[in-house]
């Protein structure tokens, strides 16, 4: 085969990337290693930025999330069991934040795909990069027992942390950043009503959140050790815990029902420098984790495949690289910005094991400061909505 892009990823990122290529009638191939059912009951995020949100309509694919994504003005801090403070992302940045689950959006990514007739090809197998610093690099795997090569002009890893993209920058050229938290999160699904608005609660037993994906739909969260298993929490020590972690009026609030799905999911900040190397560019987990705090992970696989498509519909239209050569810098400057408010968040909210005193004083001292001052609680807000594209 021979294409100009071959994509290596078939999540947010990938799928992404190959709707905006399609768009721009730059030909291309996507190769996944999972199924596509596989992708599509993965349960990842919950919350775009509106930054995404209107990449997402660029794209073509945005019906779905208008007509049943829900735009929140608002989201709701809580601390102490009794502190509630509502930061006005609308009335502060102008802007709002999407509450609409990456499953939906990989499944309309998916269905966009099915439409374009592209080329998504599921349970790839040994997929490899060969030969990216050339001008003719290529990409082998294994698909139906057939091994196939695909020529290419580039390569783009989008192929999340545990993909093969990344180690194909020799540790020579690449630079990792990386913080493990002392601590998972602990999410459940159930099909009860969500509370009206997000709330993030920090709370001495620990953090915790309270999230959506539709009006029947509910997304929760508590901090957890690492070292504990999804066994360790049946659905009644969840809730109960959830709610002891709340103030009471919130807590009353809650609707409980049966988990119809439950995981615990370590939380890490990552960051591999460059992004490209040759022809193989990275964009989305491929090439930076977050803690999900900040709602930014997939917010930052968005990002990426703006600027990456933006420099090669540049490169395809009048042969000007010029974004290609700027990807790496101009995608990182976001990234670690970020990765920085990601870890502020997770800093800010968390129950850290062993924190000093003094270190809890600083946490609440931040919380109230943050409820006193509109200038803090706007600086919160434009992060989470996400800046928008310079
Ligand atoms: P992805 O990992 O989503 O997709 C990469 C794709 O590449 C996968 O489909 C994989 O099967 C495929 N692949 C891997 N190796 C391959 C190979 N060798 N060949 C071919 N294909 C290969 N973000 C938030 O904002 N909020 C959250 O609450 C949140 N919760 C999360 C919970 C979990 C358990 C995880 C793992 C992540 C969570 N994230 C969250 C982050 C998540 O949403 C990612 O940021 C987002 O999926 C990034 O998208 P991609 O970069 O496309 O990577
Ligand atoms: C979610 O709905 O899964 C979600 C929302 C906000 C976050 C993290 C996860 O910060």
């Amino acid at each position: 085969m021979r294409t100009s892009v071959a994509i290596i990823g078939a999540g947010p990122a990938g799928a992404l990337l190959s709707q905006i290529l399609h768009n721009a009638e730059i030909d291309h191939v996507v190769l996944e290693r999972q199924t596509r059912d596989y992708v599509l009951t993965r349960i990842r995020a919950g919350v775009l930025e509106w930054s995404s949100v209107e990449v997402i309509r660029a794209a073509g694919v945005g019906d779905r999330m208008d007509a049943d994504g829900d735009a929140h003005d608002l989201i709701n801090l809580a601390w102490g069991g009794k502190h509630v403070l509502p930061v006005q992302l609308k009335a502060l940045t102008g802007r709002q934040m999407m509450a609409y689950g990456q499953t939906e959006l990989q499944q309309d990514l998916y269905e966009a795909a099915d439409r374009n007739g592209t080329a998504l090809i599921f349970s790839a197998e040994n997929v490899a990069v060969h030969d990216v610093t050339s001008d003719s690099p290529y990409v082998t795997f294994r698909h139906n027992g057939v091994d196939e090569r695909i020529d290419c002009d580039y390569i783009a890893g989008c192929d999340g942390f545990h993909g093969v993209s990344r180690a194909a920058i020799p540790e020579s050229e690449r630079t990792e950043f990386e913080r493990i938290y002392p601590f998972g999160w602990l999410g459940i699904l159930s099909e009860t009503p969500p509370l009206p608005h997000l709330v993030y609660t920090n709370h001495e037993r620990g953090f915790g959140l309270c999230s959506t994906r539709n009006p029947m739909l509910s997304r929760y969260y508590v901090q957890c050790p690492i070292e504990d298993s999804i066994d360790d929490w049946s659905d009644d020590r969840f809730w109960s815990e959830l709610a002891a972690r709340l103030p009471t009026h919130i807590a009353n609030d809650i609707v409980t029902g049966p988990s119809i799905e439950k995981s615990i999911a370590p939380l890490r900040s990552f960051v591999a420098e460059p992004m490209r190397h040759g022809n193989l560019l990275l964009a989305g987990d491929s090439a930076h984790i977050v803690p999900p705090t900040g709602a930014k992970g997939l917010n930052l696989a968005v990002s990426d495949v703006h600027l990456l498509s933006q420099a090669l519909i540049a490169r395809y239209a009048n042969g000007d690289t010029a974004g290609l050569d700027q990807y790496s810098s101009d995608a990182l400057h976001r990234v670690w910005a970020s990765v920085r408010f990601s870890w502020w968040m997770t800093t800010l909210l968390h129950r850290f094991p062993g924190a000093t005193d003094f270190e809890q004083r600083m946490q609440e001292r931040e919380l109230e400061y943050l409820a006193s001052s509109a200038a803090a609680q706007t600086s919160l807000a434009e992060q989470y909505v996400g800046v928008p594209f310079v």
